[in-house]
């Protein structure tokens, strides 16, 4: 560390220097993040609340309110009047409070021990350090032919140890949606925790559903739905970390309470104990600035270019693994390996990313993605096809 003082300017100058190495969403490049620029309003309330601490609610009452707030409209879209949770730091925090949470209560009423959690095999790996954090066996369920959880598996593998079962709502390689009522009706019989992660797909799935589009349910209307994770910094618009975490009711808060003596509340559920009210804000904010009319529009606007990608994509020639149902296209050439065709788009300064699963390149349209970088990526892909 430097002895003497630094001159704002020479701050600056420096930091501007290491910002000039990162990419730009706005340059429209980064085709294979789920992130995005956060929407302006949202970036005005995440600096007003900058300073302000979620951890000790009882000295910022205010932001404590906007947390609610913010909670209470997003349950709106997912079919519950009162929800209960947090605004947390992303899809991997409330992963594994609901992990947490789950387990918890079955150490309680059924006196599991050495538990054990399905998922698929499409699941985040955020599950893999949940599992790890929380000494629980991960249990990984083959796909279907969908590319969706094989949930006649999951029944299957249900035994005594089961503490949870997680469907997913938007997968992050491809975008695919997981029959929740199936996996509820299996939760319900052997009354077991059922985790929904809508990260990517809970801010559009509600929307495109009220565009008329055919995506099938995954909230808390079904009954067997316990918890939802979705994240206000992927389609929410909200800026980085803007996560967010609903239950049913309180117990299930309760179930992973520790008590906080010298805070102004006398618990905490959450992982992290100080917190950002700033996220809170920024996502009560941009929420309030757009309402749903603003999200219909922008999850139709992802989907009306993943379809334009789409039909391009196969008239040139290329593979598509899937029919999108959500905003990502996964997609390999008919000759070229995976790895040489990323290598390829790598040397055009495409900023794309590979699904693991199957193999493929895997693009997604958020909102930075506009259709003449998708024209220009169209004719790179054009020129490969003919090279
Ligand atoms: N659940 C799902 C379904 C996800 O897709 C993700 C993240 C998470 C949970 C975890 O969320 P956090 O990363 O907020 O904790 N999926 C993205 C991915 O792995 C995250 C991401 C975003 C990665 C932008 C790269 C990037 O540039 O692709």
């Amino acid at each position: 560390m430097n002895e003497k003082p630094k001159s704002h300017d020479d701050i600056f100058n420096q930091l501007d220097k290491f910002q000039a190495m990162d990419c730009k969403y706005s340059d429209g490049r980064i085709l294979g993040s789920m992130c995005t620029e956060a929407h302006p309003i949202a970036k005005e309330a995440f600096f007003k609340f900058i300073d302000s601490n979620l951890g000790d609610p009882g000295l910022f009452k205010g932001t404590k309110l906007i947390e609610n707030k913010a909670l209470k409209m997003i349950g709106s879209f997912l079919s519950i009047e009162n929800p209960v949770g947090h605004i947390v730091t992303g899809g991997t925090e409330a992963n594994i409070m609901a992990i947490r949470s789950a387990r918890n209560i079955a150490r309680g009423s059924k006196g599991i021990k050495n538990g054990e959690i399905i998922v698929s095999k499409s699941a985040h790996f955020s599950f893999k350090k949940a599992a790890d954090m929380l000494n629980l066996k991960l249990i990984h369920i083959a796909l279907d032919e969908n590319y969706s959880i094989n949930t006649d598996l999951v029944k299957e593998n249900i035994n005594d140890n089961t503490v949870a079962i997680v469907g997913i709502a938007g997968t992050t390689e491809l975008g695919m949606i997981d029959s929740i009522e199936n996996l509820s009706k299996i939760a319900t019989q052997n009354d077991i925790h059922l985790h929904v992660d809508a990260a990517f797909g809970g801010f559009s799935i509600p929307f495109l559903k009220e565009k008329d589009y055919d995506l099938p349910n995954f909230d808390f209307s079904i009954e067997g739905v316990k918890s939802i994770t979705i994240d206000p910094h992927k389609m929410g618009l909200s800026p980085i970390p803007s996560g967010c975490i609903l239950f049913r009711n309180q117990s299930f808060l309760d179930a992973m309470s520790v008590d906080s003596p010298y805070l102004t509340i006398k618990n905490q559920s959450t992982i992290v104990g100080t917190r950002l009210g700033a996220s809170a804000a920024a996502t009560y904010a941009v929420m309030s600035y757009l309402g749903r009319e603003g999200y219909r529009k922008h999850a139709e606007i992802a989907l009306e270019k993943t379809h334009f990608l789409a039909e391009n994509i196969k008239k040139l020639g290329y593979d598509l693994i899937v029919e999108p149902k959500l905003n990502i296209i996964v997609f390999n050439h008919p000759n070229l390996e995976t790895g040489e065709l990323a290598r390829l788009l790598e040397d055009r300064n495409w900023k794309i990313s590979c699904s693991s699963y199957p193999k493929a390149i895997r693009i997604i349209l958020m909102n930075h993605i506009k259709k003449e970088h998708l024209i220009e990526f169209i004719n790179d892909l054009d020129e490969i096809s003919r090279s």
